[in-house]
């Protein structure tokens, strides 16, 4: 019996093991969104100093798909999905674009919401509120499955603030 009990908390040790390292990758995943500080940070819709309209459609496209300001401003996406299918507009660089659509084709069902992104079914409109706070480019991207790869993306040029 008690070599059936030592089994049994082996067994039981190596599920802990298994979730743990689960919960390992799960964070990975979404470190996505821990390269906030070079794509900048959601911003304050009080301090939007430009508005940008996006519109997304079934042919994989945004637009416009590049996008233009400047270091430091606080930009209102009006995002529109002008198509029949999901579509989204999620923000990041383009490592982290990439990682977080192949976690998107291996959970399809996931549910993410973040200050980054905004996610719409057909006809919707929705918004995202950024702060640029670094000169550079930024990356956006649809991850619903197969869009992406489709050429799904954009980016925003980022003009280095006067002065700096
Ligand atoms: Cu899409």
């Amino acid at each position: 019996m008690k070599t059936l009990h030592t089994l049994a908390l082996f067994a039981l040790s190596m599920f802990a093991a298994a979730s743990a390292s689960a919960a390992g990758t799960h964070a990975v995943s979404h470190g996505a969104h821990a390269d906030h500080d070079a794509t900048g940070k959601p911003g304050v819709a009080a301090k939007v100093t430009r508005t940008v309209k996006v519109d997304m459609t079934d042919s994989m496209r945004f637009s416009p798909a590049s996008i233009d300001v400047r270091q430091n401003e606080t930009v209102r996406f009006v995002v529109t999905n002008s198509g029949q299918l999901k579509h989204e507009l999620v923000l990041g660089s383009e490592k982290d674009l990439k990682a977080h659509y192949e976690a998107m084709k291996k959970n399809p069902e996931m549910e993410h919401a973040e200050p980054n992104m905004v996610t719409l079914a057909a006809g919707k409109t929705g918004e995202v509120v950024w702060q640029f706070t670094q000169a550079g480019k930024v990356d956006f991207g649809c991850l619903q499955p197969g869009h992406y790869d489709m050429g799904m993306k954009g980016s925003v040029n980022v003009a280095k603030a006067a002065g700096k």
